[in-house]
């Protein structure tokens, strides 16, 4: 068992539990990827998987789960909602790196100072996140343009040890993650086209930015090569724009 597989169990049965889920389309030989990295007795095989679903309201649940021993090992964990709801962007990036572990847990806001939208989104949340935060300390240096695409409740830590991320962290994920999920059983579609347009604008704006500075670019061109990995992050970790040029 990996550090982060019980956060991937977790999350895939209460999607089952609470959704209507369906299959969402991987791009054949980006389901599961290896590579043998390292010399001699520090050779580790890292293995790369993917899951996705979709549901009623969400376009694309997905989850990249990366497994090279004890110290390597990723989940990223986000949730697209359809571009005619409102909804936040559940992201996790869960991340445990040699230097140690980097915790980043949020419902990425679309439109970050927009009272209302706070008050709406990251009120309910401030609770679970303030219940975390005295155990799980602000997790210090980030980057700046990145700010926009947090929530006042977003949850940035560095914790030392591994039992902190098997407790605290873990339960920090699932109340996140079922606050999110009441958040869908909530949310009405949205028909006027200003809106409309504005969420639009506001998904692209996230899904570059990530394509873009995806922190994991240079750990997937290491491990798989560069065409692999582009073609990781534009085919599937972040495809918007791929899905939008695909319909118009
Ligand atoms: N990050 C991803 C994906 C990953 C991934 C798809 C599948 O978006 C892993 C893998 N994140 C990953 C790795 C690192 C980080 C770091 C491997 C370590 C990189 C390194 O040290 O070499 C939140 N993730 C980070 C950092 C942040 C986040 C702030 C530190 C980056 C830095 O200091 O430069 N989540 C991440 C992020 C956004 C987000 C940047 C932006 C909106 O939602």
């Amino acid at each position: 068992m990996t550090l982060y597989q019980p956060f991937l169990d977790y999350a895939i049965a209460l999607l089952h539990e609470r959704l209507d889920l369906q299959p969402y389309p991987i791009p054949t030989g980006f389901e599961s990827k290896s590579a043998l990295v390292g010399k001699g007795k520090h050779q580790e095989e890292v293995l790369t998987t993917s899951t996705a679903f979709s549901a009623p309201k969400l376009r694309q649940i997905r989850a990249a789960h990366v497994q090279g021993g004890k110290s390597l090992q990723v989940l990223n964990f986000v949730i697209f909602p359809h571009l005619n709801y409102d909804l936040p962007f559940f992201g996790a990036d869960l991340v445990t790196l040699p230097g140690g572990h980097l915790i980043a847990l949020d419902m990425q806001p679309l439109f970050r100072d927009n009272p209302a939208y706070q008050a709406k989104y990251t009120q309910p949340i401030l609770p679970i996140f303030e219940a975390y935060q005295q155990h799980l300390p602000w997790g210090g240096d980030f980057p700046e343009e990145a700010r926009p695409f947090f929530s006042p409740a977003f949850l940035w830590t560095r914790p030392q040890q591994n039992e902190a991320v098997e407790t605290h962290v873990f339960e920090a994920f699932k109340d996140y993650l079922q606050a999110y999920l009441n958040f869908v059983d909530q949310a009405q579609p949205v028909t006027d086209s200003h809106s409309l347009a504005d969420i639009e604008q506001a998904q692209l704006r996230y899904l570059r930015y990530r394509a873009e500075k995806d922190p994991a670019r240079g750990m997937f061109t290491r491990f798989y090569g560069p065409e692999w990995t582009e073609e990781y992050i534009h085919g599937f970790l972040f495809d918007l724009e791929r899905k939008l040029a695909a319909v118009n």
